[in-house]
């Protein structure tokens, strides 16, 4: 090592330090969001598995079953809404999001808060026994069966189960809805170069947590792989939508005011 230039072992301590840098700033970004994602996260793991085996009664899912289908469509859009206002918050709190013009916040929020949610239900859903937690309770696809969208919550009931095979953490669901939110591909976005860089930093993020725990590296492009039945469920959602609106023209009132600015 003496025998080496002084500027080439200089510069070999600059390239490590340049790496630590690099590493901490990802260490950062990773910090950050998986605290944003445990402070808005809604239930913590631990209450989930504590509410997992508490499955609805054969009464309680007739009673939601006997309900009309608007009143359903009311329920199940007032528990989405209160869900994304948790999202927004998530949002929020991610570094880089609030330093993007106000035209981009509302375009990423409205294009990916249907995703996020689908992979937030992941740790609400118990693949088990095919259910998922609504109304305080878990309960399976019947529950739903008033909404009269079979199709779509054939495909939510799916995605649910695919998902829960890949065992995401915590963390790595707090990364990928990162990455999800910060998609620089959505229609109307100002300055997707700006949220390119935040989604590039996110996705190297994830990379490193991945390799944290597990050996096997295709981890992220399964988890990629599922964005195209995604992007389905919400095209479906809104077809469903739509032709519940055409049925019921009245539904100004009945659907809360955060569900129809992202979703009408
Ligand atoms: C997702 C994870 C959130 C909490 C949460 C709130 C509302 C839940 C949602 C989760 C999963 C999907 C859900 C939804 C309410 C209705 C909806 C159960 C658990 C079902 C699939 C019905 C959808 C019907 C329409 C889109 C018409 O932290």
């Amino acid at each position: 090592l003496e025998e080496l230039p002084v500027h080439y072992s200089l510069g070999l301590i600059e390239e490590q330090r340049l790496l630590d840098l690099n590493i901490t700033e990802i260490e950062h970004v990773t910090q950050n969001i998986i605290r944003s994602h445990l402070g808005t996260c809604q239930f913590t793991s631990e209450e989930l598995s504590n509410m997992i085996w508490n499955v609805h009664s054969q009464e309680e899912v007739c009673s939601l079953q006997s309900k009309p289908c608007e009143m359903m469509w009311q329920l199940c859009s007032i528990h989405i809404s209160n869900a994304i206002q948790y999202v927004v918050e998530f949002a929020k709190r991610l570094d880089g999001f609030m330093e993007l013009c106000q035209n981009d916040q509302i375009v990423l929020l409205k294009a990916g808060c249907l995703e996020v949610l689908l992979i937030r239900m992941t740790r609400a859903f118990n693949p088990s026994n095919n259910t998922v937690l609504f109304e305080g309770k878990f309960g399976g696809i019947q529950m739903f069966r008033s909404l009269g969208c079979d199709d779509l919550l054939y495909a939510i009931f799916d995605l649910g189960r695919t998902l829960c095979r890949l065992r995401l953490s915590d963390e790595e669901i707090a990364l990928f809805t990162a990455a999800v939110l910060m998609s620089p591909d959505r229609p109307w976005l100002t300055e997707s170069k700006k949220v390119q860089k935040l989604q590039d930093r996110i996705f190297l993020a994830l990379q490193k947590e991945i390799q944290k725990r597990h050996c096997s590296e295709d981890l992220l492009t399964k988890m990629i792989s599922k964005l195209p039945l995604m992007k389905t469920i919400c095209n479906l959602h809104a077809d469903k939508l739509e032709f519940f609106r055409l049925l019921h023209p009245d539904t100004a009132q009945i659907f809360p005011p955060l569900y129809k600015e992202v979703f009408c």
